[in-house]
């Protein structure tokens, strides 16, 4: 008895212990319009804090933040902790009208973001359409207490966050191509910490500079915020090792570039080993769209490593990576880069599959219906599924059993199979996506294979990055043309694939993860691609993940409402009311009173001028 009763107090000091090593931290994060002026124009653009990159947040491998988020900006958004795996807390996880609806124009919502296995870099982001262009910042998480990173300690540490700028309007711009069906619009410039550098017009005096001391050593933190595009990134003189991608650490690769996909972070150790002078870090598009338009974003962004010290500068202009920074379009070094990636350490891949999918990638033609006229549009889809966002996010659809807002029908396999990878396809039935809001169910704790391959749709097959979220995934393997269901399994990488929550399909070819269904309630995206989601039960705890669209091509036609008004009802019973503001088809917040005499807010529906709500 008394071993016993020690041996309890030693358990619960043990979890004291626990208790105290991981911190919890609280952050006000309050979104703003502010005029920011790049590239010659000014405009209004949203941020966090007045900061853009926004605030980075601090953390060691096991603590929890508290994000309050004030929405005082002029549209509708929601943060994600990309890359957190959040376990069993799917409902700070992000994604809108995945796990929730957004938060309104003077609104405000809570996060709490759990950190469990991370160890590294992520960011965060809006995931509201094309908000997180701006709204975005990194994370970074150390290793736990009393514990360190499995490379030599570095002298200093740099965060890099490479973002797009549009000069005008973009959040308009897509809103308009997602109702015509558009393509997406590309970039005028790219910036690294805010900034397009010295190529491009009016910024030669603000390019970010960062400062060195000769034979010292720094982690660079790189992180693409880009909206849609992969990029290059070397810096002159330089060699990187890469050490750790997605907060999981690598087998160290050394190399004069890094190839970074849209939503990956890559922790890379620099060594100030050159001449003193100023060298240019620079990046620029790994372009790989078939199509025959090359309206791309083709500039160059810079920013200077420069050595401190009493030196005559060797040359008047800083050192261009011009033999380091592969051209726009050289894909082998794309995929030779992608090749070194493997784990640190052996790891334990998912062996027992129980659901494996084939999931065809693609963009699509729409057939849609305006006003009585057809017409046909882009769409990505996948599995020939374009998403569409529900009225209610799915996870409160699931979690309350409300049926009518999506289906447990998406497809395992593509609806036919053909050569997708040929060129000039013709118009068959696959090259027409349907819309929908489609989830896939799995039970919990089952071994996931998902094979992605990129069609060749419309001549637009093109590198294309996939995120999962609530999960890191193995990414066991990677080729080009069809996916050979004999023969591609045998090159798969079982013993140390990479373990990371964002990879790229590559052009003409495909890509295989693995992964285990074990966190109950969480979701995946796939950028810009139309999105599946996947819902995974988990006794009584329901369980989501979900691969949607990263602000894309969907057919949401929400107009706004940010305004409250107050509904006469009274009691626990459908609201039932009529508003006369003009909003057709929307979702809005409702103030009423409860039969108790209590204010009770809820959000509520819509339809043709019809508002309705049923309130529990
Ligand atoms: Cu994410």
């Amino acid at each position: 008895m008394a071993l016993t009763i020690m041996y309890l107090l030693l358990l619960l000091a043990g979890l004291l212990l626990c208790l105290v090593e991981a911190e919890v931290h609280h952050h006000d994060f309050v979104v703003t319009n502010k005029n920011y002026t790049r590239l010659c124009e000014t405009k209004s653009i949203l941020v966090v804090n007045d900061q853009f990159p926004g605030p980075t947040i601090h953390v060691r491998k096991g603590d929890t933040v508290f994000v309050n988020v004030y929405n005082h900006g002029d549209i509708e958004l929601t943060l994600h902790w990309h890359g957190v795996k959040q376990p069993r807390n799917p409902w700070s996880d992000g994604p809108e009208y995945v796990t929730q609806c957004p938060i309104q124009p003077r609104n405000n919502f809570t996060y709490e973001v759990i950190f469990s296995s991370e160890e590294g870099t992520l960011w965060w982001h809006a995931h509201s359409d094309w908000t997180r262009n701006t709204v975005h910042g990194a994370i970074v998480i150390h290793p736990a207490e009393g514990t360190t990173s499995p490379y030599p300690q570095p002298d200093a540490e740099e965060i890099i966050i490479l973002g797009s700028w549009y000069t005008y309007d973009v959040n308009l711009v897509v809103a308009q191509d997602l109702a015509t069906g558009g393509d997406l619009p590309a970039s005028n410039a790219y910036t690294i910490n805010g900034q397009p550098g010295d190529f491009c017009n009016c910024s030669k005096e603000t390019t970010y500079k960062w400062s060195v001391d000769y034979g010292k050593t720094y982690l660079l933190r790189i992180i693409n915020a880009v909206m849609n595009a992969e990029l290059f990134f070397s810096i002159s003189g330089h060699n990187l090792t890469l050490v750790n991608q997605d907060a999981s650490y690598l087998k160290p690769v050394v190399t004069s570039y890094i190839l970074i996909a849209p939503g990956q972070t890559m922790n890379v150790l620099v060594t100030a080993n050159q001449s003193l002078g100023q060298y240019y870090m620079a990046a620029h598009q790994f372009y790989t769209d078939k199509a025959t338009f090359d309206d791309y974003d083709k500039t160059n962004v810079t920013a200077i490593l420069q050595y401190n010290g009493d030196y005559e500068p060797p040359t008047t202009t800083p050192y261009y990576p011009t033999s380091t920074l592969p051209p726009f379009t050289d894909y082998n070094a794309g995929i030779s880069f992608r090749n070194e990636l493997k784990s640190l350490r052996d790891v334990d891949v998912p062996k027992n599959i129980t659901t494996k999918m084939y999931v065809i990638a693609a963009q699509n033609l729409l057939a849609l219906n305006s006003s009585g006229v057809v017409r046909s549009t882009l769409a990505a889809s996948l599995n020939n599924v374009t998403w569409v966002n529900p009225w209610v996010d799915v996870l409160q659809a699931y979690y309350k059993n409300m049926s009518g807002f999506y289906t447990e029908d998406f497809p395992d396999n593509p609806p036919e199979f053909y050569d997708f990878e040929s060129d000039n396809l013709p118009v068959l039935n696959t090259m027409r996506s349907l819309m929908g809001t489609k989830v896939k169910v799995l039970e919990y704790g089952e071994e996931v294979e998902m094979i992605f391959q990129s069609a060749n749709v419309l001549n637009a097959s093109e590198d294309h990055p996939m995120h999962l979220h609530g999960h890191g995934f193995y990414m066991v393997g990677a080729g080009g043309g069809n996916f050979d269901f004999d023969e591609d399994p045998k090159s798969y990488n079982m013993v140390d694939p990479p373990f990371v929550n964002t990879a790229s399909i590559p052009k003409s070819g495909w890509l295989a993860v693995r992964f285990r269904a074990l966190n109950p309630g969480t979701d995946s995206c796939l950028v810009r691609w139309g999105g599946i989601l996947i819902i995974a039960k988990a006794g009584d705890f329901l369980a989501v993940y979900m691969s949607a669209l990263d602000g894309a091509v969907s057919s949401k036609e929400g107009v706004k409402a940010d305004q409250k008004w107050v509904v006469p009802a009274t009691g626990k019973q459908n609201v039932d009311a009529t508003l006369d503001s003009g909003l057709n088809k929307s979702r809005v917040g409702i103030v009423f009173r409860d039969d108790k005499g209590d204010i009770v807010e809820a959000v509520a529906l819509v339809l043709e001028g019809k508002v309705s709500a049923e309130i529990t």
